[in-house]
């Protein structure tokens, strides 16, 4: 069968308003697989009925199937149909029946070992697994492949019992046994109704660490973590995570886990992070293996978090799933709303904003100010594959954070219940979700649907002026949504905006926070008793996903990121102070950096602060971000305005960063958010020290390497050492690949440091590391921490003679021959033409051309590279 679509004509998109409701229904079915790496055989029998809905059309039925794939046999109600009485047309196969109910047998043999695209039915390493979401089941079996399609699942394994000791699928084991020629079987149901993609199966030599989890209402839900023997040890951290989200899920949302069992497979080969099938999550293995010695803390909170959004799914996407694709931020927006305030809840609150909100800014606004735009609920696609984006995700997580922001914990909560209590086993809409916040809380959301229907990042720009004739403080908002590809006219979105008021002199709060809502395009507040001159505090806890212009003199942000009572906003004025440098400093206009030297120099002697948000604060904004606050991105001017204040700081701060260092420096591992936080600041100090160009610098990153007891700490001094020339630099590499070679989840990071490196030949040196005999774009993993890495850089990506863009294009047209998702992800970067300066640009813009121009092209690479160029 075809491993991919190849582009001969343009696709048609699937739009949002096409919608209808499925002709035939599939109330339950069975599956039974003879499971064999080159040949596998599945029988699949399914009960279908006639969709009686309004609006179902009429018709035969049509079951989805994978390009090329050919039934071996066909049966309805046991007679086995002639080849005549069925037809493959458009990847489907189309029977016509005539009662409203019939049993319906398809056999089909697929190849799970040349499956490299890893969707359906795959093997990695020894094992045999699946990934269904989002159109992945129709490569196992012959079903009608929609979200809005439930069915009872029954799934039998039979296999070789030597390769496959292990067979597990969703739900409950209902029996086991042997079978001939040392072959075994397992069989699984599940009582929930399901849509095909919360389908897993996976077969394999695996090893449990078990555990138990006693409910809300007092039952005891057997867990699992499924790995290779030697990787149980790496688990416990996992363990920990799934039962303190089972634990938030029932004191947060009232949820209680519905099943016996709940089990994790982590597996080498996987596109995404991981899969929340139910009862059966099957995980990244970097979602899941974590030990000091070679997991960082970074991994440690993206296992929890991970770990965490799978389990929480079980509500938010199984229970409720989606009608239909277009819906997809209706689970994942929700679900990433809900781990972040898990997380928020483990550890440090404030941190964890930040991290977020660095993520949205990184990866979603520029998604959101380019080409590939769509609203958080898309109304077309080529490829949905090409819509598990950071617009979905995480503005999605923001949306939701602004209904929670608006209609407070308890109302937030009503509205949760309700939607739950509404739409529980079925398949719902966003516009179900708006609703049930609706009617919970008596609120009129009219306005806020925006949030749905429109793209592009909302732009408010804040002025505060103050008469101290009469004590009044007034302050103007307006806010503009910019054009994006398809919605040229746009309307103003209900913007809930934290804010308050401190006295410059006094540093006392003198308006206590409160929440406007700006629903208009302008909006003018009058503050009385404002009786010395007053500074704005705005979008307190990035309450709004939006980019905010004050007019606030430096003065104003350095006093925010000493007295500001909310640490993100201590964190923001601090950015905004750095920014307002450098941007001035790029576009060759007077600049202060003095301010930002005794800022920092403020922040990092602060006794009241902790360490871990030292380390954020007193960092400088990456140079992609730099990039995003100019009309035209030269990636050399950035480099030099920003490495110039980064060597500033370093040098004339030194005495502090040595403190720093010192006070961080001689800890035993522990995994405490205190612990953590002092590994982070310790880091970020060697960092600067180094470049403020202190002599002892690699010397103090190579005993830190060499003296860590922890990979946060050995990866931090490498990447210190990989940015710069030391002798050091080429001693620590290759010790740490000696160490770590035989361990897939370090050498990504030993591939990444050096993708990531501020070296200005770093296009060079990734272009000989794709030649190492450890590289393969077979593995996903693999190839974004090479190549996903490099693309990420923006200096060395856009080094001026263009044979970074021209490396990447190879790569993605290599990578869409094996793995058009994957290869489909490294286009955007590309795809960023328009926003750089014409040379760079036109090299840029030909590398796409080349991408389109390649006959045998996925619809995945197809859909991105094109409508970058539209
Ligand atoms: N639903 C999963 C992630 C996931 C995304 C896309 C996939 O294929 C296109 C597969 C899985 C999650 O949100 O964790
Ligand atoms: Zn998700």
């Amino acid at each position: 069968m075809d491993q991919h679509s190849a582009i001969a004509t343009p696709p048609a998109p699937t739009l949002r308003l096409d919608y209808r409701p499925p002709a035939w229904l599939v109330p339950s079915m069975r599956l039974d697989f003879d499971l064999d790496a080159a040949a596998t055989r599945v029988r699949a029998t399914l009960e279908v009925e006639k969709n009686l809905t309004d609006g179902a059309p009429r018709g035969p039925l049509a079951l989805d199937g994978a390009p090329g794939m050919k039934p071996v046999s066909v049966k309805i109600d046991g007679r086995l149909l002639a080849e005549g009485e069925w037809r493959v047309e458009d990847d489907q196969l189309v029977i016509d029946l005539v009662g409203p109910k019939h049993v319906v047998e398809t056999e089909v043999v697929i190849s799970p070992d040349k499956n490299t695209q890893l969707m359906g039915l795959y093997a990695s390493g020894g094992l045999l697994c699946t990934q269904c979401e989002a159109e992945g089941f129709r490569r196992i079996t012959f079903f009608p492949d929609r979200p809005d399609v439930l069915s009872r699942y029954t799934v039998k394994m039979i296999a070789d019992r030597a390769l496959y000791p292990v067979l597990l699928a969703n739900g409950d084991l209902v029996g086991e046994g042997e079978a001939e020629d040392g072959r075994h079987w397992a069989e699984w149901r599940d009582p929930f109704p399901k849509p095909c993609y919360l389908f897993a199966m996976v077969a394999g030599d695996l090893k449990a660490n078990r555990d138990s989890f006693t409910t809300m209402s007092g039952r005891e839900v057997q867990l699992g973590i499924w790995v290779r023997e030697a990787d149980l040890p790496r688990t416990e951290h996992a363990m920990g995570a799934l039962k303190s989200s089972m634990a938030w899920d029932e004191t947060v949302y009232g949820r209680e886990y519905d099943l016996g069992i709940f089990n994790i497979v982590a597996v080498a080969d996987f596109n995404f992070g991981a899969m929340e099938n139910k009862g059966l999550n099957v995980f990244n293995s970097r979602y899941i293996l974590a030990d000091p010695e070679t997991a960082t803390d970074a991994d440690y909170d993206a296992i929890a978090g991970v770990v965490a959004h799978e389990y929480f799914h079980n509500w938010s996407g199984n229970r409720v799933t989606c009608r239909d694709w277009f819906q997809l931020s209706l689970k994942e927006g929700f679900t990433v709303f809900r781990d972040q305030e898990f997380s928020a809840d483990q550890g440090s609150r404030a941190v964890k904003r930040i991290e977020d909100v660095r993520v949205l800014r990184a990866a979603q606004f520029p998604e959101d100010g380019g080409p590939l735009a769509h609203p958080i609920r898309p109304d077309s696609y080529l490829e949905i594959s090409n819509f598990y984006t950071a617009t979905v995700y995480n503005k999605g997580a923001e949306v939701i954070r602004m209904l929670h922001t608006m209609l407070g914990a308890d109302g937030f909560r009503r509205g949760t219940d309700l939607y739950f209590e509404r739409h529980d086993g079925t398949a719902a809409t966003c516009e179900d979700f708006v609703r049930a916040m609706e009617d919970a809380n008596g609120a009129d959301l009219a306005d806020f649907r925006r949030w749905y229907s429109q793209a592009g990042t909302p732009r408010v720009r804040a002025a505060l002026s103050h008469e101290p004739g009469t004590a009044r403080a007034r302050l103007t908002l307006e806010q503009t949504v910019p054009p994006t590809p398809g919605q040229d006219d746009k309307q103003p979105m209900p913007l809930p905006l934290r804010l308050a008021l401190f006295g410059a002199k006094s540093g006392k709060p003198i308006v206590p926070e409160r929440i406007h809502v700006l629903h208009d395009a302008s909006a003018e507040i009058l503050f009385e008793g404002v009786d010395e001159q007053p500074v704005l505090s705005i979008n307190r806890g990035f309450s709004a996903p939006v980019i905010v212009e004050t007019n606030r003199s430096s003065a104003d942000l350095a006093f925010l990121s000493g007295h500001d009572d909310d640490p993100f906003a201590r964190f923001e004025a601090m950015q905004q102070l750095m920014i307002d440098t450098l941007v001035a400093a790029i576009e060759g206009r007077a600049f202060d950096e003095e301010a930002v030297i005794e800022a920092v120099r403020n922040t990092l002697t602060d006794k009241a602060l902790d360490a871990a948000f030292i380390g954020e604060a007193v960092l400088l904004p990456s140079e992609a971000f730099l990039g995003d606050q100019l009309a035209v991105i030269d990636p050399s001017a950035i480099r030099k305005a920003r490495s110039h204040l980064r060597q500033r700081l370093g040098r004339e701060l030194e005495a502090e960063w040595r403190a720093a260092y010192a006070a961080c420096a001689g800890n035993r591992f522990e995994y405490t958010p205190s612990a953590k936080g002092l590994r982070r600041l310790r880091t970020v100090a060697l960092g600067y020290l180094d470049d403020g160009g202190a002599a002892d610098a690699a010397k103090l990153a190579l005993a830190q390497f060499e003296g860590a007891d922890n990979m946060t700490d050995r990866q931090g001094a490498l990447s210190t050492l990989a940015n710069g020339t030391a002798p050091e630099r080429e001693t620590a590499l290759a010790a740490f690949y000696d160490r770590y070679k035989g361990d897939a989840l370090v050498l990504d990071k030993w591939f990444t440091t050096q993708a990531i490196s501020m070296r200005d030949d770093t296009a060079e040196a990734v272009e000989k590391l794709a030649q190492h005999p450890d590289f393969t774009l077979a593995n996903p993993n693999r190839m974004r921490a090479l190549v996903g890495a490099f693309a990420a850089n923006q200096f060395a990506f856009h080094v001026a003679d263009g044979r970074g863009y021209r490396f990447v294009a190879d790569m993605i047209l290599k990578a869409d021959r094996l793995n058009p998702q994957s290869a489909a992800r490294l286009v955007p970067p590309l795809g960023r033409w328009r926003r750089f300066e014409p040379r760079r640009a036109a090299l840029m813009k030909a590398e796409l051309e080349r991408i389109v121009a390649t006959p045998g092209l996925s619809k995945d690479v197809f859909e991105q590279a094109s409508k970058s160029l539209a």
